[in-house]
């Protein structure tokens, strides 16, 4: 069988459209509503021969495929890779990109390093950040980058804390995670360029997962007291703090650029967040809905199966479209209002099934601290030019948010 993208080819199932795009263009990363739409609007599933893959969009079908591991795996790559037949460029995570059983344990260990207690134990530290951050860009009183000094700053000042690093290096942090999620689509510049950089970052990131790099107390301390407890070996340990370090920067980066970018395009909304700052949850929340961090991950047939009455044959990637999925009008209202007072709950932004997002509530302590210090100190925040995206295979994510904060 031949191979596109590092996956077998298969041909267009019968009964579904054949569309001739590319989801990767980057012009459709940076703005991907109207792809969205349409892919949706072509039925639940479409086959693209560009890539030899189908593409789900539909809230319903994409659950479906995700919440279904055992049809739907990710031991064989959750980008277009398929890691059954070409190797993939660093050794697969041991919990992302592996099926159950092997999966449970390191999901189970992952789950308590990352246990609600915890996360409830950095909330003041995150607090206190944030609150410090906030007033040293009020006190600059000029217009700044939200995404450098904002976005990006939040999270690699709490986070390689809350890990327990030892050492720091921002820009690293924040280039490692756009690297890995790049990685996941085809072989086209964003990813040539990304990996360009591994030499550089991935032997930093490899060195600080390293036990000696760990202070006590943080998340990758949990981690290795579960190698002491032999439950896993301490070479899994460091591949486990080599996940929260490729899960989560870039994402939470993200989700508050993507936040203040929703607030500062409806100030109605802002307005109520100013009314009452304990609405900073609902805010982050509806702002993942609505922007999805993380647009696709792939999922592969491990067999010959059947979709929405579609025949999928084994070794199928299908890209599983949560950007889409999460602007259903079929499944929700008024889909692509920013309304902090919508019902939220269910949205696939950290996915859906066994492999949903371990670390959401890390990332929701973050996008909280950061949106409540800014409701209370913040009276309003004005865009000072026009935002620029920038494309990325895996997240959608801002390159520039140019605004000016007025203090309260
Ligand atoms: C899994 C999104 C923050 C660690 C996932 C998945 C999604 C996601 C969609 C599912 C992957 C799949 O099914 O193939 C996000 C978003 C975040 C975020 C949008 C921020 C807004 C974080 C943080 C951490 C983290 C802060 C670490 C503290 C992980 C890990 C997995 C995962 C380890 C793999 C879980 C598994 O396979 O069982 N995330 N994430 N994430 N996330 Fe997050
Ligand atoms: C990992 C990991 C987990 C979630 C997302 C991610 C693609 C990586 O375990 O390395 O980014």
């Amino acid at each position: 069988m031949p191979l596109v993208e590092g996956h077998t080819a298969v041909e267009c199932p019968k009964g579904i459209p054949l569309w001739d795009i590319d989801p990767y263009d980057e012009d459709i990363l940076r703005d991907p509503h109207e792809y969205y739409t349409e892919l949706r609007q072509k039925g639940p599933l479409v086959y693209i021969p560009k890539y030899s893959v189908l593409a789900s969009g539909t809230f319903a079908v994409t659950r479906e495929i995700f919440s279904d591991w055992q049809r739907f795996v990710s031991s064989r790559g959750v980008g277009l890779t398929d890691f059954g037949l070409v190797e993939p460029w660093r050794p697969p995570s041991i919990i992302l990109e592996v099926d159950p059983p092997a999966h449970t344990l390191t999901r189970a260990v992952m789950a308590r390093a990352l246990s609600p207690k915890a996360v409830m134990q950095l909330k003041e530290d995150f607090a206190r950040s944030a609150k410090d951050l906030i007033r040293r860009l009020l006190d600059r009183g000029a217009p700044f980058d939200a995404v450098v000094d904002l976005a990006e700053a939040f999270p690699t000042d709490v986070f390689p804390r809350a890990v327990g690093l030892r050492e720091r290096d921002a820009r690293r942090m924040t280039d490692y995670g756009a690297m890995v999620f790049n990685a996941l689509g085809p072989d086209n510049h964003l990813r040539r360029d990304a990996l360009a950089k591994a030499a550089d970052i991935v032997p930093w990131i490899t060195n600080q997962c390293s036990r000696e790099k760990l202070l006590p107390g943080g998340f990758g301390e949990a981690i290795y007291a579960a190698s002491d407890a032999g439950e896993i070996t301490p070479e899994q340990a460091g591949m486990l703090v080599r996940s929260l370090l490729s899960a989560g920067v870039d994402t939470t980066v993200t989700g508050i650029g993507n936040a203040l970018w929703c607030l500062a395009n409806n100030p109605d909304q802002y307005a109520l967040l100013r009314e009452d700052p304990s609405r900073a949850r609902a805010v982050f929340e509806e702002a993942l809905r609505l922007t999805s961090p993380v647009h696709t991950f792939c999922r592969t047939a491990a067999a010959d199966t059947e979709v929405a009455g579609t025949k999928i044959a084994e070794g199928t990637k299908v890209l599983c479209v949560l950007g889409a999925a999460n602007t259903d009008p079929d499944h929700w209202d008024d889909p692509m209002r920013f309304d902090i007072s919508r019902k939220v709950t269910g949205h696939m932004a950290f996915g859906a099934g066994i492999h949903g997002c371990v670390g959401q509530n890390v990332a929701r302590a973050e996008g909280e601290a950061i949106l409540s210090e800014l409701a209370k100190a913040v009276r309003s925040l004005e865009l000072v030019g026009a935002p620029v995206w920038r494309p990325n295979n895996a997240i959608r994510a801002l390159d520039k948010l140019p605004v000016r904060f007025l203090a309260a």
